[in-house]
């Protein structure tokens, strides 16, 4: 059984980071380690959420792998908090993610703004974390901030492809860019391979709504299938699919709630899709 670890928080209430990754990896038939980098009530699009750092967790818990002789088929990274804990994360991939699948998520904004608490400083330091993993998976406000660059609404294919390369400058050897749309009514994501200069793109029907969350469903989604052996673009189109299928299940429930999709729901879709 492959077996990989994620590094991220654990958000009690709001259906993102580990409460998303954690089944979803786990209902794909992959053992999930978890390091929780912080307990809080809820994502921080609530106000008034608590906050718990478990950052000083962090180091016992790779010794304890270490002494227990521990070796994961790869390391995904999402929503950290502190420059203390990119620090960290670079340690975890030098001590378990040598050879191993390194997924980067640098979930720090969306919509043309930073979350909550995240500063411009922070994404400078969150570059040298992408240059330490195989496949990095930004949206394109966090691409803007990596690289220093104005967010666009309104962008063509050659945009796409030249902060793919911009990003894959980074040092990581594949970049993709998620939520990408060239044509009305479609999205996807549009990934280049540096080491071949092979672009690969993948669309599904857009939604007509966004929800917190869904990033971390296509990360956890797209980092498994990799970890199962399919294929780059396999995995894209997988990871496309059973988020945009979540989204409209989610929409069509007229109880959903604003705070996160039913990704529970379509997990036998997704099954399906393996
Ligand atoms: O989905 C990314 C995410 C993860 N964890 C926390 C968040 C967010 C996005 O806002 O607030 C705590």
């Amino acid at each position: 059984m492959k077996r990989i670890v994620t590094m991220q928080d654990v958000s009690c209430v709001g259906k993102c980071s580990l409460t998303v990754a954690l089944p979803v990896i786990s209902a794909m038939g992959v053992e999930c380690g978890v390091i929780p980098t912080a307990v809080l009530s809820t994502h921080t699009m609530f106000r008034g959420f608590t906050f718990h750092d478990l950052t000083g967790e962090i180091n016992p818990i790779m010794d304890h792998w270490k002494k227990e002789g521990f070796a994961f088929d790869g390391v995904y990274t999402g929503y950290l908090g502190s420059f203390e804990q990119l620090g960290l994360a670079k340690a975890l991939f030098r001590e378990f993610g040598e050879g191993k699948l390194v997924v980067v998520d640098p979930c720090m904004a969306d919509n043309g703004k930073l979350y909550p608490g995240f500063t411009q400083e922070f994404a400078d330091e969150m570059r040298s974390v992408c240059a330490m993993a195989d496949v990095i998976v930004p949206n394109l406000t966090e691409a803007s901030f990596l690289l220093r660059e104005p967010y666009r609404t309104e962008y063509d294919e050659a945009y796409v492809r030249e902060t793919l390369q911009k990003l894959c400058a980074l040092g990581c050897r594949k970049a993709v860019l998620t939520g990408i749309s060239l044509e009305k009514g479609k999205l996807g994501a549009y990934a280049l391979d540096s080491a071949t200069g092979e672009y690969f793109q993948t669309y599904k029907t857009e939604q007509p709504a966004k929800f917190h969350g869904t990033g971390d469903l296509w990360a956890s989604t797209f980092f498994a299938a990799l970890v199962l052996g399919k294929s780059f673009l396999q995995a894209l189109d997988i990871a496309c699919d059973y988020t945009t299928e979540t989204i409209r299940v989610t929409l069509a429930d007229p109880e959903h709630v604003d705070y996160g999709v039913e990704f529970e729901k379509t997990i036998p879709y997704l099954l399906g899709l393996l």
